[in-house]
């Protein structure tokens, strides 16, 4: 049976990620896959979450299953980190998943269920893993237009058009924050915008918050979440803790479903259990009970915001740095993008052959598309990396 298995397709990043293991150069800087990284290259589990590791050790007394939406507690203090007080807690349901990916495959499978024709609109370009699962489900999709390659910055203009090309009940998929891949995010305005054209075109938004906290702050990288939940009548909300509290391989993430209708809240929340008991039974408790340690303890949560800090702030001075430095060489300001884009990536704007090169010559390591993982610099490589996108002709 094996060898009628149709071959499919790879996943470049984590091709990416192999490729630089294997490089025996010193001086190679891994600018690919979306890990957060310190000064030093490495990626520490966070004092907070190591602290309620401790705790937990030493208190928990069992192991067996919790329930098929994990512990509501985690599910309630996700939703209070994630929408505050936009909406009461009778209209959110929320279940623990298997990290992120499979919160976005949970409220993907939703809108399977209750609307199977309706499309889903991408941005261009869009974390690709959105949509290999979309079409792996066999869902319709479509693109909306997002990043404007010559400014580095959102091609609004072009964003509202395409949406404005939506069918009403059709899902807008939007990045929270911290836009994966090219780090170009809405302002507030234009979150507003985006929401008014949904809210009379009756398009459904499908938030992906992966990098809370790593843009501009825990409540300001939900600017555009909870202005939608206070006025959209839906929203699906697919999060993940990968990131902001470090534990990647734990598996972490959160579906959250808001509803203005709090008579709907029931089914929604029979479906988040029922779609984890087809595909794992229970999900992970593990990570998710630290996070919920962190999030409900006051010491554990003004360690890890300040520890987020510390991350967000390193981010922001290495893209100043990046930016400063390519001004210098370049005389121009034509890379100011670097400075405004947020979160841990960037699109640099550089063609494949640039990348290639950059790779092969320099040791540079970036996903195809020219995104840079921000985190794999420090102020000593920097330069070095000013260096090769200069020589490389970007
Ligand atoms: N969504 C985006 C945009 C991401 O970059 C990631 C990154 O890993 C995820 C979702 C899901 O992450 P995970 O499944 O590791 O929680
Ligand atoms: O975009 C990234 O690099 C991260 C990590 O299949 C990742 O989101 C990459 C590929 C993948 C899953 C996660």
């Amino acid at each position: 049976m094996f060898e009628a298995l149709p071959q499919q397709p790879g996943d470049e990043i984590i091709a990416l990620m192999q490729a630089f293991r294997a490089d025996p150069r010193e001086t190679k800087l891994d600018l690919g896959v979306g890990v957060y990284r310190d000064a030093h290259g490495n990626t520490p589990v966070m004092g907070a979450i190591k602290e309620a590791e401790r705790r937990l050790w030493q208190s928990e007394t069992t192991k067996t299953y919790v329930g098929l939406a994990g512990d509501p507690e985690f599910a309630d203090a996700m939703r209070r980190l994630i929408l505050n007080d936009a909406v009461s807690a009778d209209h959110v349901t929320g279940a623990a998943t298997t990290g992120g990916t499979a919160a976005f495959r949970a409220g993907l499978e939703m809108i399977q269920l209750a609307a199977p024709d309706a499309q889903i609109w991408i941005s261009a370009p869009t974390w690709p893993n959105h949509p290999s699962i979309i079409s792996y489900l066999n869902m319709p999709m479509s693109e909306y237009r997002y990043f404007d390659p010559e400014t580095g910055g959102v091609d609004f203009d072009g964003m509202m058009t395409d949406l404005s090309n939506a069918a009403p009940g059709d899902v807008v998929l939007l990045h929270g924050c911290c836009h994966n891949p090219t780090g170009a995010n809405l302002n507030a305005s234009q979150w507003q915008d985006v929401a008014e054209i949904m809210r009379t075109k009756r398009l459904i938004p499908f938030i992906d918050l992966a990098y809370q906290g790593f843009g501009n702050g825990l409540d300001a990288d939900a600017y555009g979440v909870r202005h939608l939940a206070k006025t959209m009548p839906e929203m699906i909300i697919a999060a993940s803790c990968s990131k902001n509290f470090g534990v990647y391989r734990d598996r972490v993430g959160a579906l959250l479903l808001v509803s203005q209708d709090t008579g709907v809240q029931g089914v929604a929340r029979d479906t988040a259990a029922f779609l984890n008991r087809q595909a794992y039974s229970f999900p992970p408790d593990h990570g998710a009970r630290l996070v919920t340690m962190v999030l409900n303890d006051p010491n554990l949560r003004a360690q890890w915001q300040a520890e987020l800090s510390d991350i967000r702030d390193g981010l922001s001075l290495l893209r100043t740095e990046l930016a400063h430095a390519l001004r210098q060489r370049t005389g121009s300001d034509r890379f100011g993008f670097l400075a405004e884009h947020r979160g841990m990536f960037s699109r640099l704007g550089a063609t494949r052959a640039q990348v290639d090169e950059m790779r092969e010559v320099h040791g540079i390591y970036m996903v195809g598309d020219s995104r840079m993982n921000i985190a794999g610099l420090n102020t000593s490589t920097v330069p070095l990396l000013a260096d090769a996108i200069v020589a490389a002709g970007v």
